[in-house]
C-alpha cells in the first residue's frame, strides 16, 4: 500500500485528526489524517484510494470495539479523523453537476447516531446531480413523511448502522408506504441485506453509494 494510505489508515483507526491534536498521546506532533489526506492528493493519489484506507482503519477499530480492547470515545475520535479526510475529499465526489434529476430525501432512523456512511451517500448521490434533502441523523418517522411532503416527486433513503435500529428502519419504511405507497425507497447500512430491505417492503437495498446511485438512475421517473 502507498505509504500516505497506510498512515491515513492508521490515523483513522488510532483517531489521529490532526498534527495539533494531542490524541493519541503516542502519535503527539506527527502528520494527522487532515495533513496526510492533502499531501496525499497532492501527490496524485486519488480519492478512491483514500476512502478505502479510511474504510480500513473504520473496520479495524470496530472490529478492536467489539472485542472491548477500544472504547467509545476511540470510536468517536475514529469517526473525527475520518471527517477530516472527507473534507478533503468532497470535492470530488461533488462534482458540481446541474441537479436535475430528482430529490432525494436520507436520513439516519431514530435512535441511530452514525452518519458517515450516510453522508458518503449523500455525497456521491449529489455529485451524480441528484438534489439531496438531507435530515440528518436520528430521524423520527414524521419527520421523514414531513419531508415527503415538501418533496413529493422524491425518493427516499434510509441508512443504519445498528441491528436494533434495523427494527426503527423497518417501521418507518412501512409507514411511508402505507402513507406514499408511490414513493420509492432506498435502505442501506452495514447491517442490511437484500432480504432485510425485501422483507421490510423497501423498494431497493444499496451495499454502498455507487450502487444507490445506480438503483436511483435507474428508477427514475
Ligand atoms: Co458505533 N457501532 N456505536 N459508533 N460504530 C458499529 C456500527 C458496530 C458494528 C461496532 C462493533 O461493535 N463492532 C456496533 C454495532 C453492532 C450492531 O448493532 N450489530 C456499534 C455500536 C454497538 C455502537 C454503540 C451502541 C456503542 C455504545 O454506545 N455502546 C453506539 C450507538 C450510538 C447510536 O447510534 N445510538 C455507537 C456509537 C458510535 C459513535 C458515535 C462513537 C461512532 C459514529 C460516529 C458517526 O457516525 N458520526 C461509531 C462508529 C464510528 C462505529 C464504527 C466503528 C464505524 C462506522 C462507520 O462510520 N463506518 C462501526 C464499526 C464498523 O462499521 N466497522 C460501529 C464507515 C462507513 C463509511 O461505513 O457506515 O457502513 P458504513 O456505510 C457504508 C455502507 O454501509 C453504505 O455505504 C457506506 C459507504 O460504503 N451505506 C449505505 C450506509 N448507509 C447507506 C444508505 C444507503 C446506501 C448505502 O441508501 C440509503
Amino acid at each position: 500500500m502507498n505509504e500516505f494510505l497506510e498512515k491515513i489508515d492508521l490515523c483513522v483507526e488510532r483517531g489521529k485528526v490532526n498534527k495539533s491534536s494531542p490524541y493519541p498521546a503516542d502519535m503527539k506532533g506527527l502528520d494527522g489524517a487532515d495533513e496526510l489526506t492533502r499531501q496525499a492528493l497532492e501527490s496524485a493519489v486519488g480519492p478512491d484510494g483514500i476512502l478505502q484506507a479510511c474504510n480500513e482503519g473504520m473496520r479495524r477499530i470496530g472490529e478492536k470495539f467489539g472485542r472491548n480492547e477500544v472504547f467509545v470515545p476511540d470510536l468517536l475520535m475514529a469517526a473525527k479523523a475520518m471527517n477530516a479526510v472527507m473534507a478533503h475529499l468532497q470535492p470530488f465526489f461533488q462534482s458540481g453537476s446541474v441537479k436535475t434529476k430528482g430529490n432525494f430525501v436520507i436520513g439516519t432512523v431514530a435512535g441511530d447516531l452514525h452518519d458517515i456512511g450516510k453522508n458518503l451517500v449523500k455525497m456521491v448521490v449529489e455529485g451524480n446531480g441528484w438534489e439531496v434533502v438531507d435530515l440528518g441523523v436520528d430521524v423520527k418517522t414524521a419527520k421523514f413523511i414531513e419531508s415527503i411532503e415538501r418533496h413529493p416527486d422524491c425518493f427516499v433513503g434510509l441508512s443504519a448502522l445498528l441491528t436494533t435500529t434495523m427494527a426503527t428502519m423497518s417501521k418507518t419504511v412501512k409507514e411511508i408506504k402505507a402513507r406514499f405507497p408511490d414513493t420509492t425507497v432506498i435502505v442501506g447500512g452495514a447491517p442490511l441485506s437484500m432480504k432485510a430491505a425485501e422483507e421490510m417492503g423497501a423498494n431497493g437495498y444499496a451495499p454502498d453509494p455507487q450502487n444507490a446511485v445506480a438503483f436511483l438512475n435507474a428508477r427514475r421517473k
